[in-house]
């Protein structure tokens, strides 16, 4: 069984895997730590994470970067819709309101749910993972973004599950930085907690979270961030300059050609990096458009100038973390920054200037959150026992719940999971419901969310049941927020008797909590009373007699962006099959390779080696064969099926062959004569 961490990022991805010795982070088909988050589709097949960052700039409409942005998320989202102008694919709204990709690949028009093309990235991720594991990878702990919302978390898991993986949790990034800078800790004060303040910023956002550490354990105090602000930001602030430079200078309006474009961000981002180690940097693009070469140059302190309102940005989420955590700046023992857009060395010193601090990096910037993950998935896995290590992460959105039904026009409506409240939990409900209804979950604070995030997060049918007599009866829901951070109704039970007292037999998740919420009371929309915690120690029998009083009651959700069994089961086979075709044509490419290899190989052997052994028709009909097979090659041979491949190589051998093994037989004679007279 694996043991492996993910982390997804906008740019890039890491795999951290923990093997006897300790976690390591593995490297991909080019020995790189880091697997770019690219899908690509070339005229025949995809390209996937590192082929296809170096396939993108061949295929700019059907390359897809920056998926995280899309998934889970609705395509009229102003968030997405500006995402999307900066990527120069065709896309459109899905019937479920979700993000579609349409693609031109091997000879049709396809098209592809967001989900879909983050399984791509997924199943790629997965086979490196299994070519270094050498066994097949399964679970795993996988990184998000606080502020995921339900939709984007399920999405998620959903992915995943196309992709054959099996996330045992998906974990918030700081999260994950934070569980990898703790665990190996262990010289914290035993005064009390260190509180240490994470901040990662990665290419498309920026995530803040405050800590608190003491020995065996960590809890996160508070999660902010700006969903908006990354490298990508950086290098669109030079992206913006050298556009409107060139377009002075040369002429040229790059906004108009796709490809010029993609080729300009990438060049500023090269020169952002640049500019992080030298006080200046040079910009030089050959041919970018209507054949013109570019030439420009930028201070690094003129980066900074319009950079500023950026690094003013970064601040925001940083001060509302610390308020947050209810800390006060001089508790907080360090600041950690991580994320490989933190390198700008602006951002050091905005930070430093904040906290009151140097910022520090004691963590891999780069590889802290895919460590993390990997720890988690060892301490949630049976293949590793790993110290006692108790992990408590929040919630960054309180979720509320609320009913309606046609019985009851006021429902109750109130917070039941508020902003920091620690996760997993479970917290049961009691409503008073003569037949079916609808519990609707949503975001209860809209401050809270990314902007244009809807606030709904599923509907959950409860019943059919009947009350007896046509009456209202107690209906009890057990309502989580799991360890992936998503909204469930678990199950409803109708109680018959309505005692105060503990609800039998359900009551074993250790985070459980009460809550009654009784509709009929004159405060239910206000308040919901948190009832104290029940000890079963020693009630076992009237809980079983209890149990058997109470009536199961199915419970159906309707998630916002959720995909049915039989989709998914769909989505699943399409895999599949597009994996398999990457595959023929990947075997196919090296079919043709070991057949021009052969050509050449053979055609120089006749000069050398085979040159003694073949009589000069042999070498000449061979050669002729060599000859033919290479035009062939280069002209109707240049696409062809592995089979046509294969084919002619043995014709190739069958000719080939005689001679070859007359060489053979000549080389073994000569070193037995050898080894006899060394003897
Ligand atoms: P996200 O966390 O948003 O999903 P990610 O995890 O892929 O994205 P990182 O790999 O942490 O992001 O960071 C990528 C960003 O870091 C890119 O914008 C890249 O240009 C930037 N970056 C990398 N090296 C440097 C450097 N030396 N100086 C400045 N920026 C850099
Ligand atoms: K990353
Ligand atoms: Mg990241």
């Amino acid at each position: 069984m694996s043991v492996v961490g993910f982390d997804i990022g906008n740019e890039n991805c890491v795999v951290a895997a923990v093997k006897q010795r300790g976690i390591d982070v593995l490297l991909n088909d080019e020995s790189k730590r880091e697997t770019a988050a690219i899908v690509c589709f070339g005229e025949k097949q995809r390209f996937l994470g590192s082929a296809g960052a170096a396939s993108a700039m061949m295929n700019p409409k059907s390359t897809i970067s920056q998926l995280k942005r899309l998934i889970g998320r609705r395509f009229a989202d102003p968030d997405v819709q500006r995402d999307l102008r900066m990527l120069p694919i065709e896309t459109c709204e899905g019937s479920d309101g979700g993000v579609l990709v349409r693609i031109k690949y091997a000879g049709g028009t396809h098209t592809f749910t967001a989900v879909q093309i983050m399984a791509m990235l997924f199943a790629h991720l997965r086979e490196v993972t299994e070519k270094n594991l050498e066994m097949p990878v399964s679970d795993c702990v996988i990184g998000v973004p606080s502020y995921f919302t339900d939709s984007q978390r399920v999405a998620y898991l959903n992915a995943a599950s196309i992709a054959g993986l099996k996330p045992l949790r998906l974990i918030h990034d700081c999260t994950a930085t934070a569980l990898s800078y703790g665990i190996y800790k262990t010289d914290f004060s035993n005064r009390g907690p260190t509180y240490v303040a994470f901040v990662d910023i990665g290419h498309c956002d920026t995530q803040v979270c405050i800590a608190s550490f003491e020995s065996g354990q960590m809890k996160i105090l508070s999660h902010c961030f700006d969903c908006n602000l990354g490298g990508r930001d950086f290098d669109e602030v030079l992206f913006t300059h050298f556009a409107a430079q060139f377009k002075q200078q040369y002429h040229i309006d790059v906004y108009s050609n796709a490809k010029a474009s993609m080729r300009l961000r990438a060049a500023c981002e090269k020169l952002k990096k640049v500019l992080s180690a030298n006080a200046e940097a040079p910009l030089n693009i050959e041919c970018l458009m209507d054949e013109k070469d570019v030439k420009g140059n930028i201070k690094r302190e003129e980066f900074e100038k319009l950079a500023s309102g950026l690094l003013e940005r970064i601040a925001i989420p940083c001060k509302k973390a610390v308020a947050d955590s209810r800390l006060s700046l001089e508790r907080i023992h360090s600041v950690e920054l991580v994320g490989s857009g933190s390198r700008i060395p602006a951002i050091t010193r905005m930070l430093a200037s904040l906290f009151e601090r140097e910022p520090r990096r004691t963590l891999n910037a780069s590889e802290c959150v895919a460590r993390g993950c990997a720890l988690q998935c060892a301490m949630l896995s049976p293949v590793f026992r790993v110290r006692e290590y108790e992990v408590q992460d929040s919630i960054p959105f309180s979720i509320g719940f609320s009913t309606n039904d046609s019985v009851i026009s006021a429902g109750s409506n109130a917070v039941l999971f508020p902003r920091g409240q620690p996760f997993p939990i479970v917290k049961f409900l009691t409503l008073q419901r003569s037949s079916l209804f609808y519990l609707e979950a949503f975001y209860a604070n809209a401050d809270e969310l990314p902007s244009g995030t809807s606030a709904k997060i599923g509907s959950f049918m409860i019943g059919p049941f009947k009350g007896s007599h046509g009456e209202k009866t107690k209906v009890k829901v057990r309502v989580q927020l799991n360890l992936h951070g998503i909204v469930g109704v678990d199950s409803a039970m109708l109680a018959e008797d309505n005692a105060h007292t503990s609800v039998a037999g359900e009551d074993t998740c250790q985070n459980a909590e009460r809550v009654y919420s009784d509709t009929t009371s004159a405060n239910d929309q206000h308040g919901l009373e948190n009832g104290t915690s029940t000890s079963h120690a020693s009630d076992h029998g009237t809980r079983r007699e209890r149990a058997m009083r109470k009536l199961e009651v199915p419970v159906n959700e309707k998630r916002d962006g959720g995909i049915s069994e039989a989709d998914l089961a769909e989505f699943k086979e399409k895999e599949a099959q597009l994996a398999e075709q990457d595959r023929i044509i990947e075997q196919t490419k090296e079919r043709k390779n070991a057949l021009e290899s052969y050509v050449y190989e053979t055609r120089n052997k006749l000069l050398n080696t085979y040159r003694s052994f073949a009589s000069n028709s042999e070498r000449e009909g061979i050669s002729r064969s060599l000859q033919q097979t290479e035009d062939w090659l280069y002209d109707e041979g240049d696409d062809e099926t592995e089979n046509a491949y294969n084919s002619k190589l043995k014709d190739l051998k069958k000719l080939v062959d005689p001679i070859e093994n007359r060489f053979k037989d000549e080389e073994a004679r000569a070193q037995a004569t050898r080894d006899l007279l060394n003897c």
